[in-house]
């Protein structure tokens, strides 16, 4: 079959010279939208763009000069949805919003929306927001933040960012976006099936069951199939249609005047009454789902043939011929003249230098500096007042669970912008009542239950954070972040990178973790597997054995999100919650004061306890059972053990580690997780790759298996009494080791 893009591109000049047009699907003219001549040729103007650069991109491909050619030919009608809306209510768009972008590009005068797209093309290190990283529309100035391939990822951030626009409101904050702002968030009709898409719906109407103001327009860009898989033609319409909560619209895509007027109609919906839109933009789909997509696989010729007769651009180019705007001739001009301009300007971009280091590439993992918003000078009159009975009671001797409340109420002191919310956080105060009284000190717009639905509360807290928000959600149990990881995984670990350091989502995510409960068995409240959570790039993973330790690094993980734009991972030790004793039953010697609001731990500073040649690396339970099983090795062997409590899981505190390790003859690893994939293993790659003098080294671990319920688990994890006999068996070993040459075992 004939390449596809030059038969349409052929087929446009041909048939609008002829003035042969498809037939309309709508009648909406230009004067029932209100669209004024001119800017009718403004987005005529864009939707030509965006067809010539999906040409253009072809091409480039053909000679190897650019790496991606999923177009937007069929949508351009979208173009006339941003002409609807301001350039400052942002936008998370389909990869087929090229219209959208050219023509809200014509709104910032700085910026020039074909050359953005042509650098993105080509993976230029000047393409405005990924710096090469990704193709993929975006822009700080036009407030397009970039959206990851992953279909539908986007939907949940979208419903945070029109969540915080109210509670922004309500709380009297000062957030980048403006008060008035409408949420923009478009995606395809496959799409719309993926659970990230159902589940944002849902959520969607229920807030607004609550009558919770939703100034968000979802914008389903239909185009009746999905790479192959046809969608039912009244399929989304028939949901969506009758969804209570979010007002239904649909519009002819192939009708710039019909989407103007629909997309307006939505903006006054959403802007004026806060009620969630569904925009249903019926649009086709041309040239394949991508270059590499062979579509006489699965469509035949005629379909095909079909689906390019009612090429939009001809559809505008009748609208226009009709309604007496343009001229055949002047279309034509129009088509020409863009075509002459996106190839001068595409040999610019090639010339424009390309990423070319490894550090480099990695620069944009974290943010780029940026002014961190104002924080509160907390008074003791202030913590007096929301402490309220405890407030006397501080410098009391106190358990994890209760630090760790104490470290919050401090810290939504400090940070007027800081929301903590999740399942049952808010009257409730956490299943483990970690969040106790803090609905009651500071209100329910700054500590709310969330649904039941971790991809909402992670994707919540990645939208109120694109408003300028701190946010702290908790999950429940680390089991449970799971059917939600990719909230965290694809999205919000990966915005920094894929805007060169311009978009952050700080965040402070909260999770109760691991296993040792001795009344609540099971593998599902007892996960003891971070292995998801130690491979993403900029990511902080901390995890204290204490309450003090707790409370102070809680402090510093709320300073780097708020100074940085950090993203953490707070796992809390759910067995060390409410733990009291150390050695011995009434020894209260896990209980401690609750350290004077100042005090941090640093990031990468570890805990250390006792000396000796014997170290052991360990963090969490493990902390604690090495504490006792240093006692008995004391006591009753004579042995001496230095005990380091790693504290931050990802990145490893490497220096703080070699430091300690450095005089040790005999390491042990402690790793309350599997034996695959935990800890343990980087700090054995660690110690292998830069420990110079390396000791006998040895791992006691977790076994590769799920927690099971009842009594049982004792046969999987470490225990004080294996970690007393691996000290032994390691000093054991080294008097074995006669050749005095350094040994793994
Ligand atoms: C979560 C996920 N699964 C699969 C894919 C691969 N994929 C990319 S686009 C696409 C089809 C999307 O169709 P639709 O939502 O209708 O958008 P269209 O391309 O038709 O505009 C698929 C399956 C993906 N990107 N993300
Ligand atoms: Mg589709």
């Amino acid at each position: 079959m004939l390449d596809r893009a030059q038969v349409i591109d052929e087929q446009f000049i041909k048939r609008v010279k002829a003035a042969d047009f498809p037939k309309p699907k709508s009648t909406t003219t230009l004067i029932d939208a209100g669209l004024s001549k001119q800017k009718a040729i403004e987005i005529f103007d864009s939707q030509i763009k965006s067809r010539l650069l999906d040409i253009i991109a072809r091409q480039l491909k053909e000679k190897g000069l650019s790496f991606y050619t999923i177009g937007s030919s069929g949508h351009e009608g979208n173009a006339a949805i941003a002409e609807a809306y301001r350039h400052t209510d942002m936008a998370f768009l389909h990869y087929r919003s090229g219209g959208f972008y050219l023509q809200r590009s014509k709104r910032v005068e700085a910026v020039d929306g074909v050359r953005d797209m042509l650098l993105s093309l080509v993976a230029a290190k000047d393409e405005p927001i990924s710096g090469g990283r990704h193709k993929v529309f975006g822009s700080v100035p036009l407030n397009i933040p970039p959206q990851t391939s992953t279909i539908a990822s986007h939907l949940p951030k979208a419903l945070g960012t029109a969540f915080s626009l109210n509670r922004a409101k309500a709380l009297k904050l000062t957030t980048p976006l403006p008060q008035d702002s409408v949420i923009l968030c478009s995606f395809g009709d496959a799409s719309f099936n993926h659970a990230s898409s159902q589940t944002t719906f849902n959520a969607c109407a229920w807030m607004a069951n609550q009558q919770y103001p939703l100034p968000i327009v979802w914008v389903c860009e239909d185009n009746g199939i999905g790479i192959s898989v046809p969608t039912p033609k009244t399929w989304v319409a028939d949901v969506m249609s009758q969804k209570k909560g979010i007002h239904y619209v649909s519009c002819d895509g192939l009708n710039i005047a019909d989407v103007f007027q629909k997309a307006t109609k939505a903006e006054l919906i959403a802007r004026e009454n806060g009620i969630p839109v569904f925009l249903h933009m019926h649009c086709v789909r041309l040239m394949g789902h991508a270059g590499s997509d062979i579509e006489s696989q699965y469509r035949t010729e005629a379909e095909i043939i079909a689906t390019e007769a009612d090429d939009p651009l001809l559809h505008t180019a009748r609208l226009m011929v009709e309604q007496g705007v343009m001229s055949v001739e002047a279309i034509i001009s129009l088509y020409q003249d863009n075509r002459a301009l996106i190839e001068a300007k595409s040999l610019e971009v090639l010339r424009m230098p390309r990423l070319s280091s490894a550090k480099e590439i990695m620069s944009s993992i974290l943010p780029k500096p940026f002014k961190a918003s104002p924080k509160t000078t907390v008074t003791d009159a202030m913590r007096q007042q929301a402490f309220g009975a405890q407030f006397t009671q501080l410098n009391q001797k106190r358990n994890l669970c209760a630090q760790l409340n104490y470290a919050l109420t401090d810290l939504m002191l400090e940070y007027d912008n800081m929301v903590v919310f999740g399942e049952d956080v808010g009257k409730k105060g956490g299943v483990y009542r970690v969040t106790a009284d803090l609905q009651a000190r500071f209100g329910a717009r700054r500590v709310f239950d969330s649904i039941l639905d971790e991809t909402t509360i992670l994707g919540t807290a990645i939208g109120l954070a694109h408003n300028g928000f701190l946010p702290v959600p908790e999950i429940q149990f680390l089991a449970y972040l799971h059917n939600a990881e990719d909230q965290l995984r694809g999205e919000a670990a990966t915005l920094s990178y894929f805007s060169n350091g311009q978009y952050r989502n700080p965040m402070l995510i909260r999770i109760a973790s691991l296993a040792y409960q001795k009344g609540f068995g099971g593998h599902f409240h007892n996960d003891n597997s971070i292995a998801v959570l130690r491979d993403l790039p900029g990511v902080i993973v901390a995890c204290p054995s204490n309450g003090p330790d707790a409370a102070m690094m809680l402090r510093t993980c709320m300073e780097m999100a708020h100074t940085e734009g950090r993203i953490v991972v707070f796992l809390e030790p759910i067995a060390l919650y409410m733990t009291k004793d150390l050695h011995a039953s009434g020894d209260n010697e896990w209980l401690h004061p609750y350290p004077a609001p100042d005090k941090r731990i640093k990031y990468g500073e570890v805990g250390t306890f006792g000396q000796g040649d014997t170290v052991i690396l360990t963090y969490a339970n493990g902390y604690y059972l090495s504490r006792q099983a240093a006692k008995r090795l004391k006591d009753e062997h004579q042995i001496n053990v230095k005990i380091v409590d790693l504290r931050w899981l990802a990145p490893l505190p490497e220096a703080a580690i070699l430091k300690e390790v450095a005089k040790a003859k005999r390491i042990l690893i402690v790793d309350e997780g599997r034996r695959s994939a935990s800890i343990s293993e980087a700090l054995m790659t660690l110690l292998l790759e830069k420990s110079p003098n390396l000791p006998q080294v040895s791992r006691l671990t977790g076994e590769d298996c799920f927690i099971p319920l009842g009594t049982a688990w004792q046969h999987l994890l470490p225990s004080t009494e294996r970690i007393i006999d691996e000290v032994l068996a390691l000093q054991e070993k080294q008097k074995e080791n006669q050749r005095g040459r350094f040994i793994i075992s």
